[in-house]
């Protein structure tokens, strides 16, 4: 089966960085996987993509070096199991609150005797090879995210359940729920310690955890802390961003 680059990361002891993308269309998809990140996140609940739209994004994403992931838009078994049929190679849960849910995430995402996903892979099969079925739950990722007060208070039973390869932390989310602000500020105690809380969760268990980072510098700043799946923006993100230093810069 074609290598899972997130494992290969992980393997090597670095951190993974992904690109993110909230267009949804599959020549952005085509460029973020060409600029050297070492995968590539659709986002399915929060960007303007749905079902229909990740599956040729997917295919633009197999062209490129990176490895395809998913966040998918909510922990609905039937919409997990569609993601990894159409090829994506790791998937990202929102708002996983306890053991169970994150329990329900792996189960509907691996096959028996782990987990309950449903045999017929699809494009799966193609980019991943004829011995898809015999190494897909070995090679595919599962990131829970923690992005709720509920989510926070039950992180270690989340990271111990069996098959979740780790969590990934929503700021934004988890921002609102403290009380911070979507835009929370990364040096407010109460919130390194809950980012502290879900490193060393995972950490405990060998398990990786991630989050969401606004740019490469708060990623690098992330890696260095521990965490080993980094996002460093969405492709909506850095395009604006883009065009408005070009702008600044035109209008002096
Ligand atoms: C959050 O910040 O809540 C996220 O879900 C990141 O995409
Ligand atoms: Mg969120």
């Amino acid at each position: 089966m074609r290598p899972n680059n997130v494992r290969t990361c992980w393997a090597d002891n670095q951190p993974a960085v992904s690109g993110w993308l909230s267009i949804g269309d599959s020549y952005s998809a085509e460029i973020v996987g060409h600029s050297g990140v070492d995968c590539v996140t659709i986002d399915l609940q929060h960007a303007m993509s749905d079902i229909s739209d990740m599956i040729p994004m997917l295919q633009a994403i197999s062209a490129t070096p990176a490895t395809p992931f998913v966040r998918v838009p909510s922990n609905d078994p039937a919409t997990i199991m569609k993601a990894l049929d159409a090829g994506s190679y790791g998937l990202i849960c929102p708002l996983i609150n306890s053991a169970e849910e994150a329990h329900a995430f792996v189960s509907a995402s691996s096959y028996p005797p782990l987990g309950t996903r449903s045999f017929g892979p699809a494009r799966g099969l193609f980019y991943g090879g004829p011995d898809y079925a015999a190494y897909a739950n070995d090679t595919l990722i599962r990131l829970a995210m923690i992005e709720t007060l509920e989510g926070l208070a039950a992180v270690e039973d989340i990271c111990a359940v069996e098959g979740l390869d780790g969590i990934f932390i929503g700021p934004g989310d988890l921002g609102l729920n403290l009380g911070k602000g979507a835009d929370l500020d990364p040096n407010d105690p109460e919130v390194c310690k809950a980012f502290d809380r879900c490193l060393s969760a995972a950490k405990a268990v060998s398990k990786h955890a991630g989050l969401f980072c606004p740019n490469g510098a708060v990623a690098r700043k992330r890696a260095d802390q521990g965490f080993d799946f980094v996002v460093l923006g969405s492709d909506a993100i850095l395009l604006k961003a883009a065009l408005a230093s070009e702008l600044s810069e035109f209008s002096g």
